[in-house]
């Protein structure tokens, strides 16, 4: 008698049976979904930096920068004022080659333009920046004096950035991860 309760097959049962492998279907369809629009949105936002537009290729001291550095090929420049004077600076990621112990090897550096009351020029020192996928954000992130900015970037994959401010005219790396790596 248990045995035949156990072995019967209802419809009732049967559609139960179905409604359950629906829901494992539609459950496992919207987490597909789910993750893919994740995947999207992360590709979208990268690390969450909003990347500053480049500047025209027209722009005048990106014009100068180019004439009085001919050797410097520019990869990206992105115009604002970082100095807090009221007057945008530009900042200027180039690839240079670089010649040391008869090996020459292609380096990647940034350097501000810092625009002059004048219109003349001071440029900083050049500092290491990421070698590929470069990105500049200018973010005052204490919402005080000079604009701070964010440069990131890539190397073979790996990702770092530096959060610089503009210290006595030197840009100075206040924070930031994985620069070493990527530099
Ligand atoms: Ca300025
Ligand atoms: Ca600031």
């Amino acid at each position: 008698m248990k045995k035949n309760e156990e072995k019967k097959i209802t419809p009732g049962y049967i559609a139960i049976r179905v409604i359950a492998v629906l829901l494992a279907l539609v459950v496992a369809f919207a987490l597909h979904q789910f993750l893919l629009s994740k995947e999207e949105e992360q590709k979208s936002s990268g690390r969450g930096f909003v990347y500053d537009p480049m500047v025209p290729e027209d722009n005048k001291t990106l014009v100068d920068f180019k004439a009085a550095f001919p050797e410097r090929r520019v990869v990206m420049a992105c115009e604002n004022d970082v100095t807090d004077d009221g007057i945008a600076d530009l900042l200027v990621i180039y690839k240079e080659d670089h010649t040391h112990e008869g090996e020459t090897e292609e380096i990647t550096r940034l350097v501000v333009c810092v625009v002059q009351s004048d219109g003349s020029y001071v440029y900083t020192e050049p500092i290491p920046a990421p070698i590929e996928n470069q990105g500049i954000q200018f973010k005052n992130i204490d919402d005080e004096a000079e604009m701070e900015f964010i440069v990131a970037g890539e190397k073979d994959g790996k990702s770092g950035y530096a959060i610089y401010r503009m210290i006595d005219g030197v840009p100075t790396d206040l924070f930031g991860a994985g620069m070493e790596d990527c530099c």
